[in-house]
């Protein structure tokens, strides 16, 4: 084999834009997305592509340091993105594995593994022995703590948006009786066929969860979702027992072991790291095993474009989140049918800018 390029340079930058459809939920309301954007170009003048999306706009200051930071360690290195993913990783001993760090050490990742596709010719499904199949997906792009009145409009919008069988929900109203009132809007907008998973972003406490999951246990809904606080697996493990429903956490996963802790303690049904936390497609690489000897069935958080093409090799691949929120600066954004996201075949992981879209929601970090 020839020798691999060197990475050259990494450009970062940030851009804000509105959400079509504000985030309204119990990690907070936001009505624009911050993206992070990497671009990692190689000697043979490969640009890798990746973006974060760190919530909220002013975490762009304390992220984009961080990859620069990083980025420096990586320059004039060989393109092997599992041993930078190692050194990186390694360097954060001394501050810690999770945040904001171990975010960044994920971005870089993710567009070191693009560029490595884009220089082997290959869709990053292919490069890592996959073949590109359509992905099973929910959308995920609304159904926030919004008005109950306005749900089965929403509902019946989203479903339109890629052919979808199923929504995600978001739940923990201070009444029993709107949650169970936003959920038959949802269905009655919806079909009463429609696959419904239900996110509580760990806004109620283990007494609270209790008695809300135990009154909507007999809903018929696909999963509940980070009902308590993410790190609490004793208390996940209890709801797990107890509850007919079956409980799902993940995205606040940071690498592998708190996968194996979660599996470990018993703590859920399903599990769905989320790409930057978990570690970028290195970090996922090394966490979905774990998953999957446990028998445990894996969905994806956020990050489609990159998901896509990791659930092609994943063994227990269950369901992918769709959110459109990158769709405004992608210059060709992916397209969903009959509820299955589509992987272009092209080199990479198909993630390329729209410069002009950049331009209008730049912003200095
Ligand atoms: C979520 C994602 C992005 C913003 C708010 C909430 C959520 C999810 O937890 O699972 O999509
Ligand atoms: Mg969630």
């Amino acid at each position: 084999m020839g020798k691999r390029p060197t990475l050259e340079s990494v450009e970062v930058r940030g851009v804000v834009m509105p959400l079509r459809r504000p985030v309204v939920s119990k990690v907070g309301q936001f009505a624009e997305w911050p993206l992070l954007l990497i671009d990692a170009r190689t000697s043979d003048g490969v640009v890798g592509r990746a973006y974060l999306e760190p919530y909220l706009a002013q975490s762009l200051r304390y992220v984009a340091p961080a990859v620069r930071d990083l980025a420096v360690t990586c320059v004039g290195k060989e393109l092997d993105p599992i041993a930078r993913f190692q050194a990186n990783r390694r360097a954060l001993n001394l501050i810690g594995y999770g945040g904001v760090a171990a975010i960044a050490v994920a971005g870089l990742d993710m567009a070191l593994w693009d560029a490595l596709a884009k220089a082997a010719g290959l869709p990053l499904a292919c490069l890592l022995g996959g073949s590109l199949e359509p992905v099973p997906a929910y959308n995920s792009n609304g159904l926030w703590l919004t008005e109950v009145a306005t749900l089965a409009d929403e509902a019946a919008a989203l479903v339109g948006e890629g052919g979808f069988g199923a929504l995600k929900l978001r739940l923990g109203r201070t009444r029993l009786a709107d949650d169970l009132a936003a959920i038959a809007e949802v269905r009655r907008g919806a079909g009463a066929d429609i696959k419904l998973m239900v996110d509580f972003n760990q806004g109620l406490s283990l007494g609270d969860a209790l008695d809300r999951c135990h009154a909507l246990d007999d809903q018929g809904l696909y999963w509940f979702e980070e009902p308590i606080v993410y790190d609490d697996l004793a208390g996940y493990a209890h709801l797990t027992k107890v509850l007919k429903t079956p409980v799902q956490l993940g995205e606040n996963f940071y690498g592998p072991r708190d996968l194996l802790a979660a599996v470990r303690a018993e703590a859920g049904v399903y599990v769905m790291p989320d790409l930057t936390r978990i570690g970028g497609v290195s970090g996922w690489l090394r966490s979905v095993p774990i998953a999957a000897a446990a028998g445990l069935q894996v969905s994806t958080h956020l990050y489609p474009e990159v998901a896509a093409h990791l659930m092609c090799v994943t063994e227990t691949a269950h369901w992918l989140e769709w959110q459109d929120w990158a769709d405004p600066i992608l210059a060709e954004p992916f397209k969903v049918r009959e509820g299955r996201i589509e992987i272009p075949d092209r080199p990479g992981c198909g993630i390329d800018w729209n410069e002009d879209a950049v331009k209008r929601y730049c912003v200095d970090v």
